[in-house]
């Protein structure tokens, strides 16, 4: 027999409480081609200045753009679920294979930080987990979380919410695909797919699916993040 306890057992309560959640799922393909090509133009400089530079900050950037015009999505909800309040800060989760099981520790006021502090933050967080050293100042007070289960492996995937908050994406593998470009001929693209699920109660279709085309053309176009830099 083995006891759950600890970690597990949080992990035990946090689902049991998502179960409850009625949710809905979307889902979708990005063509990264954009972005593996600016990640590959960018990484060594990045190196250079002793960060490791993954999709992810970019990912995450384009979160937090596309928010900004749909709040709602970066909202958490009481138990009853009679107010939905809208958080200003777009403290973006990221759910983290670690020694000491899954954790999401979140990275926080994406929305006033450049791609490279993000990457830099990510690395840090990486090495804390690694080190089992998160604690309760990076796990605490995320608004909506991201899942890179690509890394390992996968396509699509149900992600579970992380209550209160209301939305949460799961990445799944960049792989190379055939599809047909504008003159019907079959070419090679860099897809990845996203799976969304979002609260049912205080989020209906039509806006995941707008803030998924918003976010999707930000990765697909990453040059497009240069208009909003402040
Ligand atoms: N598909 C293919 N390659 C990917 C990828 C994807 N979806 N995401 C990242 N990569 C690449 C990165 O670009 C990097 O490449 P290089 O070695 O060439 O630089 C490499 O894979 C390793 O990246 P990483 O692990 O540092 O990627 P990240 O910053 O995006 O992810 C983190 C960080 C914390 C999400 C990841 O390490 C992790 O723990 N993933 C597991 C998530 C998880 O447990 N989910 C479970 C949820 S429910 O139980």
């Amino acid at each position: 027999m083995v006891p759950i306890k600890g970690l597990q057992r949080t992990m035990v309560k946090t689902m049991e409480k998502a179960h409850k959640v009625p949710t809905f799922g979307y889902a979708d393909e990005i063509v990264m081609d954009g972005l593996v090509e600016l990640r590959a133009a960018l990484k060594q400089t990045a190196a250079d200045r002793g960060v490791r530079l993954s999709y992810m900050p970019f990912i995450m950037k384009a979160a937090s753009h596309a928010l900004h015009e749909y709040p709602v999505l970066n909202s958490h909800v009481d138990d009853e679920c009679t107010v939905v309040t809208h958080k200003a800060s777009h403290n973006i989760a990221l759910a983290m294979d670690t020694p000491s099981g899954l954790l999401v520790p979140n990275i926080k006021d994406v929305q006033a930080k450049s791609v490279f502090e993000i990457a830099q933050e990510l690395n840090e967080l990486q090495a804390l987990g690694s080190e089992g050293r998160l604690g309760a100042e990076h796990l605490k007070g995320g608004t909506f979380t991201l899942s890179n289960i690509g890394v390992i492996g996968g396509t699509y995937m149900g992600p579970i919410l992380v209550v209160p908050q209301v939305m949460i994406g799961a990445l799944g593998g960049v792989k190379k695909m055939p599809r047909y470009n504008e003159q019907d001929e079959l070419v090679p693209k860099m897809i990845m797919e996203v799976s969304w699920s979002a609260d049912h109660r205080v989020l209906d279709g039509v806006t995941v699916a707008k803030f998924s085309n918003l976010w999707k053309s930000y990765i697909e176009t990453p040059q497009k993040l240069l208009l909003d830099l402040r």
